[in-house]
């Protein structure tokens, strides 16, 4: 309902709360309590007594109202969860991973906001995208490595499709001119050999006009890049829309047309690499991804397969 009375105030102009309550079939005080939880969402609206509500501006909001209005929802958002403030998505989306397939889990803040290994990913208010999506596909826990690939592919392609070109450092840094614009963090829930669910943590540096810190001559945005400022909302419903493309080519048995895709977008495939994780560090050539999503690297003639969960690759020139 909330949602609905965001899509009337966003076709501008003052609407009366009599009319809306008319219109929805909810009483006047519901109508008052919605407008009020749409004030503590961000959105800046006016209240008349005599002329009733209005949005006075269009702000940049990542909430469910927001996306809405930017995606038809397949399975990916068919649910969209959007708080202002959580510790993190990927954990707000594992308190509830009753919600259904598909459910998306979005925030404007994530106070702590997290990496792989225990890392700390970076998330202030209004720069960027933190989302997390609720996943509960019939495959094996060993399987679901490579929907980690398709959602880094599913942002690099997102953003292709505004004109930022972008490549990944396998396994899913997406990466512009060298610097980290996006960050995928996947977690799941399995028993032995079965999978509960999982979560895929996204997150874009959409709007950020600076980095501070020790990660800051390896970290970039959007705005950054191009100079541009992005409506987050669309963004984030283009990058549901990719995934999903992507997922459902996964489910339907057509890993192969996923991978030789991800191989194109991959930084790592055809660059030298340092390899850490496996004894002492050393020096090999990508050479592919398999169909695991585990990379193939080439040393001294030999092949190698590397798993993401146990090693890191650098590049010899720089962080890709
Ligand atoms: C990642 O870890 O890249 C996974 C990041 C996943 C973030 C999303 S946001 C939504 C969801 N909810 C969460 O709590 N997490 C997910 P890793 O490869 O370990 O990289 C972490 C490293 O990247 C840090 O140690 C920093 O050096 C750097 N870093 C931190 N914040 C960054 C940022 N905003 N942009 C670029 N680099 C960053």
């Amino acid at each position: 309902m909330k949602d609905k009375i965001a899509a009337v105030l966003k076709t501008g102009g003052y609407h009366s709360g009599e009319k809306i309550s008319e219109d929805l079939n909810i009483s006047r005080t519901a109508v008052w309590k919605y407008i009020n939880k749409l004030k503590e969402e961000g959105y800046e609206i006016e209240s008349s007594t005599k002329k009733g509500y209005r949005l006075t501006a269009s702000p940049d909001l990542v909430t469910a109202a927001e996306i809405k209005s930017s995606l038809n929802a397949g399975l990916i958002g068919n649910q969209i969860y959007f708080k202002r403030e959580v510790d993190s998505t990927n954990n707000e989306a594992k308190r509830n991973s009753a919600a259904p397939d598909g459910s998306v889990f979005i925030a404007e803040l994530q106070t702590d906001g997290k990496g792989r290994v225990g890392r700390k990913w970076v998330s202030r208010a209004g720069d960027g995208i933190w989302m997390s999506i609720l996943l509960k596909p019939s495959l094996a826990p060993y399987e679901v490595s490579i929907i980690t690939l398709a959602a880094g592919l599913a942002v690099s392609e997102a953003l292709a499709d505004l004109g930022l070109l972008t490549g990944i450092k396998w396994p899913n840094d997406v990466v512009a001119e060298g610097r980290k614009l996006c960050g995928i963090l996947t977690e799941l829930s399995a028993e032995i050999d079965a999978l509960n669910y999982l979560v895929v943590g996204i997150g874009i540096n959409v709007n950020t006009e600076h980095f501070d810190g020790e990660f800051a001559g390896h970290a970039t945005s959007m705005y950054l890049e191009t100079g541009k400022k992005y409506r987050r909302a669309d963004l984030a419903a283009r990058v549901m829309v990719c995934f999903e493309y992507r997922y459902r080519q996964l489910l339907s048995g057509e890993r192969e047309k996923m991978i030789a895709d991800y191989e194109k977008h991959c930084l790592t495939v055809g660059r030298m690499v340092r390899v850490l994780g496996r004894g002492e560090p050393f020096e090999a050539l990508g050479v592919g991804i398999n169909t695991q999503g585990e990379l193939i690297v080439e040393k001294d003639g030999e092949k190698m397969v590397l798993n993401s969960g146990e090693v890191s690759v650098r590049g010899i020139y720089g962080y890709i």
